[in-house]
């Protein structure tokens, strides 16, 4: 909340900041060349910086237009402030805050359909980046397949107009449609969210929208996205924690000016892209991006190291009463955790990427970071849409191979307690204080025993009072995530049942 009369950052206030904290170019200079989807703190943090440093460098004009798919608040702040914003990095032991400029326009998907239609036709438009969380896939689970029954694709496949269509997946199916009815430049849809093969798997779902699609051309959509829309795999890595007011406090003093969007991340950030674009693209190599042509190494060791602990760290964390990551690592028992899961699964990890055991040293110092306060419930929520991309590949690699999974076991049962009903174990039939069945939990509101939100809140409560065990409950949340391979594995359910109760008492032992 903006606190003082102090003038907002703009291209008006621009002068006012110190020389070095402005902005790498000049964003007059810049055209709007990338669309990007998701108006969030981690792209204004992660590609939002590579793309101005890479205009910076190459002197080529790359501007984003970013688009927020739900949020109209985040556009009306950008715009009062031209688009400007303040990255601020938190070193262990220092802080430095600088502007970004790179993105030069922000819509709202709905509200600015007509603008996004044009840009997303535009033969100068070549790159697309989107980061729209696991959930905002709508896959289905196990399968990966796009999920036609969730009722906000279904409505979206019977929308009449553009700005009727409220998910990422349906807006870039009709964009693309559009695109090519209005010449078929080539273009690059660039994934930034955090799943293995994360292009393919959006490839798959907006291709499984055109499918779906009563639109008469969709058989030429489908051909033409075959041969000139690239879906390039990509790794993108920054631990950018949601901004508080203390952060625009931050900013303010940083600044001068008042900065109503900031973000704030660690100093470290990494993105690895698979080298199979369609067309023009800017020269991110330039910021130190990595083109390589398979991603799939740095892809699972991020997953599966850096992701997979974190997810483990906020369900248990949450059991044990702490709040951040950072308080996690202050336990007697959080780093044990880091280094057993990664020692557990690095076997599982194909050999080209980086070294696991230099890599989780790195992570234990980046998760310990005491100036990011990395909320365990922001973690911890989505769970059912994240866990089986984290944890689930090194399982079964691991099951198969009859390997002993202590850590993912441990990690499992927490994420099993985390989906416990916020009003407790209650009897089947039982019903809340307003007449409601518990376990219909409503999934905007979080509900989750820790605040958590899941899409899938109310199935997985609905297993804790449907299950006649711990055992018979972890089976069936297993098979809420399309995980019926892991539900028949008697050792593994029972190994997971087994860690329930101490975690219910708030114990982690590791
Ligand atoms: C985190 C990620 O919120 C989460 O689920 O695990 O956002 C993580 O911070 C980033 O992937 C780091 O690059």
């Amino acid at each position: 909340m903006k606190t003082s009369i102090l003038p907002s950052l703009s291209l008006a206030t621009l002068d006012r900041i110190a020389p070095d904290l402005r902005p790498a170019v000049d964003p007059r200079e810049l055209r709007p060349k990338v669309v990007h989807f998701g108006l969030g703190a981690f792209h204004r943090a992660h590609q939002a910086v590579y793309t101005e440093n890479a205009a910076a460098r190459s002197g080529e004009p790359w501007g984003i237009v970013a688009v927020a798919p739900r949020s109209t608040r985040v556009v009306k702040a950008m715009r009062v402030q031209d688009c400007l914003y303040s990255v601020t990095e938190r070193h262990p032991a220092a802080t430095t805050t600088r502007a970004i400029g790179s993105i030069v326009g922000a819509l709202a998907m709905r509200q600015d359909a007509g603008r996004v239609d044009e840009l997303l036709a535009d033969p100068g438009v070549t790159v697309l980046t989107l980061t729209i969380t696991e959930a905002g896939h709508y896959r289905r689970p196990g399968t990966g397949g796009l999920d036609t029954g969730a009722p906000e694709i279904a409505a979206d496949l019977a929308a009449a107009r553009t700005a009727d269509i409220t998910t990422v997946v349906g807006r870039l199916a009709a964009g693309l449609a559009a695109r090519l009815r209005a010449g078929g430049a080539p273009i690059s849809v660039v994934s930034c969210d955090n799943m293995a093969a994360n292009g393919a798997a959006l490839g798959t779902v907006v291709r499984g929208f055109v499918e779906a699609s009563s639109w008469p051309d969709r058989q030429a959509v489908l051909d033409w996205m075959a041969t000139s829309v690239a879906f390039p795999a990509t790794i993108v890595d920054r631990i950018v924690p949601a901004t508080t007011d203390a952060d625009r406090e931050a900013a303010r003093a940083a600044l001068g000016v008042w900065d109503d969007v900031p973000v704030v991340g660690e100093p470290y950030r990494q993105w690895v892209l698979e080298d199979s674009f369609a067309g023009p693209r800017p020269s991110w190599e330039l910021d130190g991006a990595l083109f390589v042509p398979d991603v799939v190494p740095y892809q699972l060791t991020k997953l599966r190291l850096l992701n997979g602990s974190h997810s483990a760290l906020a369900h248990l964390g949450a059991a044990a009463g702490c709040a951040t990551i950072a308080d996690v690592l202050e336990t007697g028992w959080g780093e044990r955790l880091v280094r057993a899961l990664s020692a557990e699964v690095a076997p599982t990890l194909p050999a080209g990427g980086p070294d696991p055991v230099a890599y989780t040293d790195d992570l234990v110092k980046r998760f310990r970071n005491p100036r990011i306060r990395h909320l365990l419930r922001q973690i911890g929520s989505d769970g059912s849409r994240k866990i089986p991309e984290r944890w689930f590949g090194a399982l079964r690699s691991l099951r198969a191979a009859r390997a002993r999974t202590p850590a993912l076991e441990l990690a499992l049962a927490a994420w099993a307690n985390a989906t416990r009903p916020a009003d407790g174990d209650q009897p089947a039939g039982a019903t809340d204080p307003t007449g409601r069945p518990f376990g219909t939990t409503d999934p905007a509101g979080g509900g989750q025993l820790f605040g958590t939100t899941d899409p899938a809140a109310a199935t997985l409560a609905a297993c804790w009072h449907e299950a006649a065990d711990h055992e018979d409950t972890i089976r069936r949340l297993l098979h809420v995530l399309g995980a019926a391979d892991l539900a028949d594995d008697g050792a593994l359910v029972a190994g997971t049942a087994a860690r329930l109760p101490a975690l219910r008492a708030g114990h982690v032992e590791i």
